[in-house]
């Protein structure tokens, strides 16, 4: 069945640095975790970038600084985060690309997100989609409802492959607002992707806090990849929160190799994914 993709979220937009002082913010601290995660079984990094006091932001320069030194640092596929924080506006997070990652996330539905919202347009989807097929960004398309699947089916029926041809999925799930984080919910996607994906497309699973480590499982035993990180969970297990993002790729590092699954190189993973040279 060949090996695992294990994919490395530190950041996302949500946590709080000031509660989660292990949290990478800085480009230093984001650096120094990819190295270790790069170290300890991941192959690609989704990235959320925060400004000097900590806030996510989407600003132009410092996404770029922050691909290109990734780049320099490690082999990581480096995909940006389009979905940003729940308050960014469309035209920034379209911009995203301006950047020019080797990948991004396309998420594909609205979704209640704990109390907020968050959104996305068909129109907007279908911008995402396109604007990645002109500038050969790989989408990694976020599914955290089950109607999230149909809806991709009716993406690439309508507006054609994604660049290289693969199409990888990623099931977040657990978020207060949308699908489960259990082991049944991850077989109703896999048995989703089946019936509604073309042929050969891959899926990762994350689960949000709680939901981490049954998330991990069913998705090993579903012939599915990992996304592990700080972006998902703060807490490593009860009562103990999590050190630091490589601690999290370790554990889904020794998962894949009892599956039978080792994590896959990151020219492995840019074999897989289609990732241009
Ligand atoms: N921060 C969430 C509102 C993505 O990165 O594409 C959206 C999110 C998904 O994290
Ligand atoms: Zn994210």
């Amino acid at each position: 069945m060949g090996g695992t993709l294990i994919t490395v979220a530190p950041t996302g937009a949500e946590a709080d640095k000031a509660k989660v002082p292990e949290l990478p913010v800085t480009l230093d601290e984001l650096v120094e975790t990819a190295v270790a995660c790069e170290r300890a079984g991941a192959a690609v990094i989704h990235v959320h970038i925060r400004g000097d006091d900590a806030k996510p932001t989407l600003d132009q320069g410092r996404l770029r600084d922050t691909v290109a030194t990734l780049r320099e640092a490690t082999g990581l596929v480096v995909q940006l985060s389009s979905g940003g924080a729940v308050t960014d506006p469309e035209s920034d997070r379209l911009a995203v690309l301006d950047a020019e990652p080797d990948m991004a996330s396309c998420t594909m539905g609205t979704v209640n997100f704990g109390d907020d919202v968050f959104m996305n347009r068909w129109g907007f989807i279908v911008e995402l989609h396109r604007r990645m097929q002109d500038r050969a960004v790989v989408p990694e398309y976020e599914l955290f409802d089950l109607g999230h699947l149909p809806s991709l089916a009716r993406l690439l029926d309508e507006h054609g492959l994604p660049f290289g041809g693969h199409v990888h999925v990623d099931f977040v799930l657990g978020v207060p607002g949308g699908a489960a984080g259990d082991a049944a919910t991850v077989t109703a996607f896999a048995e989703g992707v089946r019936r509604y994906l073309p042929e050969g497309t891959t899926f990762s699973a994350t689960g949000i806090g709680r939901t981490t480590l049954p998330v991990m499982f069913a998705s090993l035993a579903s012939g599915g990849h990992l996304r592990v990180g700080m972006e998902d969970t703060v807490q490593f297990a009860r009562r103990t929160p999590v050190k630091d993002n490589a601690q999290l790729v370790k554990r889904a590092a020794e998962a894949a190799k009892l599956a039978q699954r080792p994590p896959m190189s990151t020219a492995e993973a840019r074999k897989l994914l289609g990732i241009r040279d």
